[in-house]
C-alpha cells in the first residue's frame, strides 16, 4: 500500500526466505518498518518465526542493496537506467547469437526464484527466449535426486512425498536438520514444534547424521552414519522387512510393480554387510526396521545429506521404497502428496506419459539433462571448453554459483572467460561481480507474494496472498524477467513487456480450456482472460490458477468457490483448507499406471553400487547450515552475523589429536580442487573421520560489495567441493563426503 503519511499500519505477509513460509505481521509508520513479528493469526504458522523473518526490514534498508541497474566499467560500477540496460543486453546478445548461435547462451537460475512470483511465473519466458539447452540451476546442487526418483516411481518429478508430521507416530529422518533449516521439500511452519508434538503424543523420531545436529539433540535416537552411505543403510532396512516378513503394502498393494525385483536386489544387503559400509551396528538396523514396521503410521524422510552424495537418487528412491513396503505411501501419517488449492484433483484413471530423461546431453561434459537442465557441476566446463557451442554469454538469475556450486575456483575462472554476462541480483556478489550488467529486483517488502511453489509441499492445504508493504517506481521482478526475455530475443527497451505477460497467461488459459476435466473446458479464452481483468501480471496468473484449482469458482462453474479477490478481502492471514488427502492411484502418472519400485535406470545404478560401494576410508568433509544464515546471501545483515564465529571447521577430539589441531586454532583444509584456512572447533558432536564446514560463506575476496559480510567473511566451503564426482543418475553434485586432508595452518 502506498503511504505518504506517518500513519501506523499493520501488514500481513508470507516470509519468502525459506520453505517454511511463516506468516509475518509487519508494522510500518510511513516508509519505515517499526516491527516485524510472527503473525499469531496465521492459521498454520500461528506466530512462529525464526530470527531471519524479522530481518526483511534490514534487507530492505541495506545500503549495499542495489536500487538501479549497474554497468561494470574500468573505473568500477556505474549506475545506468533500465532502458539503457535492456538496450545494451539486446544489442550484445544479438551480436553473440548472430556469430555463434543460441547455444552460446547459458542460463543459470538459483534458489530465490522459487520464493518469488517473478521467478515462479516469468522465468519460463527467459528460458524460452534464450532457446538454448545450456540451462543450469541450483536443483542439481540440491534436490534433483528427488525429482528423478519421483519421476521414475510415480511419473511426476514434482510430486514430492511429504511426511505427514501432524499425524505420524514415527519419523525416520536422514540427512536433514529442520531445527535449523526449518525443513525442505516439505513445507512445515514450526517444524521443531511439530517434532515435539510427535513426542508429546507418544511417537518417536530418529535422526541419522554424521553430526549430532540440533535436530539430533532433540531426537529420541540419533545414529551416526559414514557420509554418503545412507543408501546402504536404507536398503538393509528393506532387507530386514523382507527377511522378517514385515512387508505390508496396504491399500495400494495392487498398484505397485517391482516388489519381487526389489526383494531380490536387497538380499545381499544384510545388516551385517551394511554395517561394514555405514558404521551403523547390525542390531540397530534390525531394530529400526521392526520399529518402522510396527508403527501404526510412519514416515521416512531424507534430505540434503542423502541427496547431495554420489548415490543421491538411489538414496532418494530407497527412502520411498521403505514408505511403500511399510504401507505408508499416500496414507495419513505416512508420506502424502501435493493437495494445493492451485491444482485440480480429478477422478481420472492412473497412468500417463511417464518421466523422460536424457533428451539431450551437455556439449563438453556429455552429461544427460534432467528436468531440462544440465548438471551444475558441468557449468564451468561448458564455458571453458573451446569449440562450437561453447557458452559465451551467461544470464544468471538469483544465483550465486561461485559460492553455491562445487569448485568455485574453476567457476571464477569460467565467469571471467565469458564475453558477456548479466545478473539479476540485489547485490554485487562473488558471482555478479563478474557481470557486465546487474539488474536488481525490488526488496521483498516492495513486492506481492503468493507461494505457488511451497503451497504444493505444505502438510496442510493452504492459500495465502500477500500484498506489497511499500510501493516503489522500480520495476517488479516479473517485469524485469519479461524485459530480459525480450532482450534475449533481440528486442531492446522499446519493446512492450506486457506482450510477454499476455502470452504467458493466454497459454495457460488455452491449455486449461482444452482439458476435458477442467471447470472451464470449452470456454472462450478472451472471456476468461477478461474475467481476471481487475488484476495485473502475476496476480492475474494467480487468480486464474486459484479459480481453476480445486476450490476455485471455475469462473462461474462453482459460484461459491474461491477467487483471489476473496483471499485478499476475507483471508489476509491465509486460508487453511484442511489436511492432505490420499491421491493415489488416480494421481500416478507412470506409463503403466502403477507405482514403479524397480524402474530400469534404478536397476542400472544398483549395478554401479555393487561395483563401486559408497564411502571413503580417509577423512571426509560434510556441510551444515545455521539458523541465522540463508544459503549464500544473508550475511550482510548485522543482527544475523554478529556474535561468536559460526563458520568453523568441526573436528572430533580423536582427529584433532591425530592431526595436531587445537580448539580455536586454524586448520589448512585441502581437497583435490582447492584449499582454505578455517578456524578449528574441536567437538564430539561430529563423528571421528569426518569434519564439517558450513556453506555459503567467503566474503573476503575483492569485488564483493557487502560491507557487513566482509567484516565477518568466513570460509567458502565450495572452494573444496569437487565438480567431477556426481550422482550418476540425476547429475546432482556431491557436496557431502568430500575427501580432504587437514593440517595445522
Ligand atoms: N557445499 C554446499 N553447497 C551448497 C549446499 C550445501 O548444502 N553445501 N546447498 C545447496 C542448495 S540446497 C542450494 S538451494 C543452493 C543455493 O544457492 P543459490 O541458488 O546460489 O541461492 P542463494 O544463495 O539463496 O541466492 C542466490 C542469489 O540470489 C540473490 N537474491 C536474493 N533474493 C533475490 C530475489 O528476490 N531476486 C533475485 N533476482 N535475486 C535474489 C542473492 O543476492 C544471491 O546472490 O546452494 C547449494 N550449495
Ligand atoms: N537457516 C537456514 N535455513 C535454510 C537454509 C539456510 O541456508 N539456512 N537453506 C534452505 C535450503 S535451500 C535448503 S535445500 C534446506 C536444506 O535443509 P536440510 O536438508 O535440513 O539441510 P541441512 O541443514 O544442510 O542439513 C543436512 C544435514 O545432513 C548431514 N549430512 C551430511 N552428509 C550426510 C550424509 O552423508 N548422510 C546423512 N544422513 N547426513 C548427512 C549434515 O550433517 C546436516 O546436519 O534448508 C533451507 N533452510
Ligand atoms: S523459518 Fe523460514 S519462513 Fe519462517 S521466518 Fe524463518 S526464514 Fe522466514
Ligand atoms: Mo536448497
Amino acid at each position: 500500500m502506498a503511504v505518504t503519511t506517518d500513519e501506523r499500519r499493520t501488514h500481513y505477509r508470507t516470509c519468502p526466505l525459506c520453505e517454511a513460509t511463516c506468516g509475518l505481521e509487519i508494522t510500518t509508520e510511513g516508509d519505515r518498518v517499526v516491527r516485524i513479528r510472527g503473525d499469531r493469526d496465521d492459521p498454520v504458522s500461528k506466530g512462529f518465526i525464526c530470527p531471519k523473518g524479522s530481518t526483511l526490514k534490514q534487507l530492505h534498508d541495506d545500503q549495499d542493496r542495489l536500487r538501479t541497474p549497474v554497468r561494470r566499467t574500468e573505473a568500477g560500477w556505474v549506475e545506468i537506467g533500465w532502458d539503457e540496460a535492456f538496450d545494451e543486453i539486446a544489442e550484445r546478445t544479438s551480436a553473440i547469437v548472430a556469430e555463434h548461435g543460441r547455444q552460446a547462451l547459458g542460463v543459470v537460475i538459483g534458489n530465490p526464484n522459487v520464493h518469488n512470483l517473478g521467478g515462479g511465473i516469468y522465468l519460463r519466458n527467459v528460458l524460452q527466449a534464450a532457446a538454448t539447452t545450456n540451462i543450469f540451476s541450483a536443483s542439481t546442487v540440491d534436490q534433483m535426486p528427488k525429482h528423478v526418483s519421483a519421476g521414475l516411481m510415480w511419473g511426476d518429478p514434482l510430486m514430492f512425498p511429504l511426511p505427514d508430521l501432524d499425524r505420524t507416530d514415527y519419523l525416520l529422518m536422514l540427512g536433514a536438520n529442520p531445527w535449523v533449516s526449518n525443513g525442505s521439500l516439505v513445507t512445515v511452519p514450526d517444524f521443531p514444534g511439530k517434532l515435539q508434538d510427535i513426542q508429546a503424543r507418544g511417537g518417536r523420531f530418529v535422526v541419522v547424521d554424521p553430526r549430532v545436529s540440533r535436530t539430533a539433540q532433540e531426537a529420541d535416537e540419533h545414529l551416526f552414519i559414514r557420509p554418503g552411505t545412507d543408501v546402504v543403510f536404507v536398503l538393509a532396512i528393506a532387507h530386514v522387512l523382507f527377511a522378517d516378513d514385515l512387508v505390508d503394502l496396504g491399500r495400494l498393494a495392487s498398484h505397485v510393480d517391482g516388489v519381487d525385483e526389489v526383494r531380490a536386489a536387497v538380499e545381499r544387503f544384510t545388516p551385517e554387510v551394511a554395517a561394514e559400509v555405514t558404521g551403523v551396528p547390525a542390531e540397530t538396523t534390525r531394530r529400526i526396521a521392526h520399529e518402522l514396521a510396527a508403527a501404526e503410521r510412519a514416515a521416512v524422510y531424507g534430505r540434503i545429506g542423502t541427496h547431495t552424495v554420489a548415490y543421491g537418487t538411489l538414496s532418494s528412491w530407497a527412502v520411498d521404497v521403505l514408505n511403500v513396503l511399510t504401507g505408508n505411501l499416500d496414507e495419513p501419517g505416512g508420506v502424502m502428496f501435493n493437495c494445493a488449492p492451485t491444482i485440480r484433483i480429478g477422478d481420472r484413471e492412473p497412468g500417463g506419459r511417464g518421466y523422460q530423461i536424457g533428451r539431450w546431453t551437455g556439449r563438453a561434459s556429455g552429461r544427460p539433462e534432467r528436468n531440462g537442465e544440465l548438471p551444475a557441476g558441468t557449468l564451468a566446463t561448458e564455458i571453458l571448453t573451446p569449440g562450437d557451442g561453447r557458452i559465451r554469454a551467461a544470464f544468471v538469475v538469483a544465483c550465486n554459483p561461485v559460492r553455491s556450486f562445487p569448485n568455485s575456483g574453476q567457476l571464477d575462472e569460467a565467469f571471467d572467460a565469458l564475453d558477456f554476462m548479466v545478473a539479476v541480483d540485489p547485490y554485487v556478489t562473488a558471482t555478479s561481480r563478474h557481470a557486465d550488467i546487474i539488474l536488481p529486483p525490488r526488496s521483498a517488502l516492495e513486492r506481492s507474494h503468493y507461494d505457488l511453489a511451497f503451497e504444493r509441499n505444505m502438510i496442510r492445504v493452504f492459500a495465502k496472498y500477500s500484498p506489497p508493504v511499500f510501493e516503489t517506481e522500480a520495476p517488479d521482478e516479473p517485469e524485469i524477467l519479461a524485459r530480459l526475455a525480450l532482450a534475449l530475443k533481440g528486442e531492446g527497451a522499446g519493446a512492450d513487456p506486457t506482450a510477454e505477460h499476455d502470452a504467458t497467461l493466454r497459454t495457460q488459459v488455452e491449455r486449461e480450456v482444452n482439458r476435458p476435466d477442467s471447470p472451464i473446458h470449452g470456454r472462450d479464452v478472451d472471456e476468461i482472460v477478461a474475467a481476471s481483468g481487475e488484476w495485473d501480471w502475476a496476480e492475474q496468473v494467480v487468480d486464474f490458477r486459484i479459480r481453476t484449482g480445486r476450490f476455485g469458482d471455475g469462473y462461474g462453474a462453482n459460484p461459491a468457490g474461491l477467487t483471489l479477490r476473496e483471499l485478499v478481502d476475507d483471508h489476509p492471514h491465509g486460508l487453511d483448507l484442511g489436511p492432505l488427502e490420499p491421491r493415489f492411484p488416480s494421481a500416478i502418472r507412470t506409463t503403466s499406471g502403477k507405482v514403479e519400485l524397480w524402474p530400469e535406470p534404478i536397476a542400472q545404478d544398483m549395478e554401479r553400487l555393487a561395483t563401486e560401494p559408497p564411502g571413503y576410508d580417509g577423512l571426509t568433509l560434510v556441510g551444515r547450515r545455521h539458523l541465522r544464515s540463508c544459503n549464500t546471501w544473508m550475511h550482510n545483515v548485522d543482527v544475523l552475523v554478529k556474535g561468536k564465529d559460526r563458520c568453523t571447521l568441526q573436528v572430533h577430539p580423536i582427529d584433532a589429536e591425530q592431526y595436531r589441531l587445537s580448539d580455536g586454532g586454524a586448520a589448512n583444509v585441502r581437497s583435490r580442487v582447492g584449499s582454505v584456512v578455517a578456524p578449528v572447533e574441536v567437538t564430539d558432536d561430529i563423528m571421528p573421520g569426518v569434519v564439517s564446514l558450513p556453506f555459503g560463506w567467503g566474503y573476503d575476496e575483492p569485488g564483493i560489495e557487502m560491507k557487513v559480510a566482509a567484516s565477518r567473511p568466513g570460509v567458502n566451503a565450495n572452494a573444496l567441493t569437487d565438480e567431477a564426482p556426481m550422482d550418476w543418475l540425476s547429475g546432482n553434485a556431491v557436496l557431502n563426503g568430500i575427501p580432504v586432508e587437514i593440517a595445522p595452518a
